[in-house]
């Protein structure tokens, strides 16, 4: 007796990479209650909770049209009992009563304030908590030493805290171009993470850095950094190196969901001027604010930096060199969303017996890699439709 007309979707697949999620979506009101959940399960420390809650959402962020009644549900996945009470309670009250108390709690906001500084995650975050720290005045007359990246985090929080656009991740896409050109031409730069699935706006920019010859990447991070440092582009950052080849355990069995591939996480100091880029003659009047001297002068101070009347801004940047033999890998791996990787590794492992990571993919039937060299081939190993970059918004 379900009224058809009301039905919102008559067949959803389980696993989120197995359906096309664009950016448009038409339940933000319970996806929204359902990912503070998650975050709220992340931040304490209760995965599984986490993933249960992404699960639910993103399944909601697949369907065409609005969910307005609980019996358009039926039959639908990922939704556990906690989650369609959320559900129901926001659909007859407007709100969840659940996100609202944990929004308005102490702990909460204070999870999300000490997490808000870079270099600092849940377990710090929480330690602190129970040492009554709830803010950042409060950590910074604290005993506590901060590691170089927390300093740093801490000394670049309205920054860190402020999204990064379109604009500014191709204008640093441009000094890192510029950058891996110089040390290594021929090299290939490709945009990924969020920006790569088509956001307008993230919380860093992400980029893969290869070369179409096998091996010739080697040792390419500290040349790139060592040219950024040297023009003043990096306030931060922090090298990893390879340790995929010293490894043990198997390439396509990681002990953790982390890949080893060459890394950098850093800080780039984005001047206004590579910021306009083109548009510099709209914005003539906020350059020539931007450069008063009397505005300089004060740089450092805090109150000016929360009015941001510097003439830079610090955005995190990620980046990551593989070798061509495993960039397909990588390039899915880094592409996202977090959720449509972890559901990617939970298909190939619980219904295709593989084991896919971002260096390489495992087929334990057969006992082999399966080699590819586009996400094209990956997905086709996996027996699933190739879904593009857009719509891996899950
Ligand atoms: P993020 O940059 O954390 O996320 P995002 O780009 O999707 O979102 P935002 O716009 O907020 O920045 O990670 C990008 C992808 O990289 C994500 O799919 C997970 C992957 N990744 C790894 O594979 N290994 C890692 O160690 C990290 C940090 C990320
Ligand atoms: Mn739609
Ligand atoms: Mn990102
Ligand atoms: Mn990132």
């Amino acid at each position: 007796q379900v009224d058809e007309s009301k039905e919102v979707e008559s067949i959803v697949p389980s696993y989120a990479c197995q359906r096309r999620t664009t950016l448009e979506n038409h339940n933000t009101v319970f996806t929204d209650a359902l990912s503070l959940l998650a975050e709220n399960a992340e931040l304490s420390d209760e995965d599984g909770r986490g993933v249960a809650f992404r699960r639910a959402a993103a399944m909601l962020k697949a369907l065409h049209s609005p969910v307005t009644d609980l019996l358009q549900l039926r039959g639908l996945p990922c939704l556990g009992g906690h989650s369609l009470r959320v559900i129901k309670d926001v659909l007859e009250n407007g709100a969840s009563s659940e996100v609202e108390f944990t929004k308005q709690s102490e702990r909460f906001k204070a999870l999300k304030v000490l997490t808000g500084i870079f270099g600092v995650g849940a377990k710090t975050a929480e330690r602190w908590i129970r040492e009554g720290i709830h803010s950042l005045q409060q950590l910074q007359d604290s005993a506590h030493t901060l590691n170089r990246a927390q300093q740093a985090g801490l000394e670049h929080y309205d920054d860190l805290n402020q999204p990064v656009t379109k604009a500014e991740g191709d204008a640093i896409g441009e000094i890192v171009a510029k950058a891996v050109m110089s040390v290594l031409p021929g090299a290939q730069i490709t945009l990924i993470g969020g920006f790569r699935r088509g956001k307008l706006t993230g919380h860093d920019v992400d980029f893969l850095i290869t070369h179409p010859e096998e091996g010739r990447e080697v040792g390419l991070m500290p040349k790139v950094v060592s040219w950024l440092e040297s023009k003043g582009f990096l306030l931060y950052q922090k090298t990893t190196r390879n340790s995929y080849l010293e490894s043990k355990d198997g390439p396509a069995r990681p002990s953790s969901n982390m890949d080893r591939f060459e890394r950098c996480f850093s800080i780039f100091k984005l001047p206004e001027d590579e910021k306009q880029g083109t548009k510099q003659t709209e914005t003539l009047t906020d350059t020539c604010s931007l450069t008063t001297p009397s505005l300089v002068k004060d740089e450092g101070s805090e109150s000016t930096k929360r009015a941001n009347l510097k003439p830079w801004r610090a955005v995190r940047v990620d980046l990551v060199v593989s070798p061509i033999s495993q960039f397909a890998f990588a390039l899915l791996g880094w592409t996202g969303s977090k959720l449509f990787e972890r559901e990617l590794r939970r298909w190939a492992g619980h219904e295709k017996a593989m084991s896919l990571s971002s260096h390489a993919l495992y087929d334990n039937t057969q006992s082999k890699y399966l080699r590819a060299s586009s996400e094209e081939e990956i997905f086709a190993h996996l027996g699933l439709e190739y879904i593009p970059p857009s719509e891996r918004n899950a």
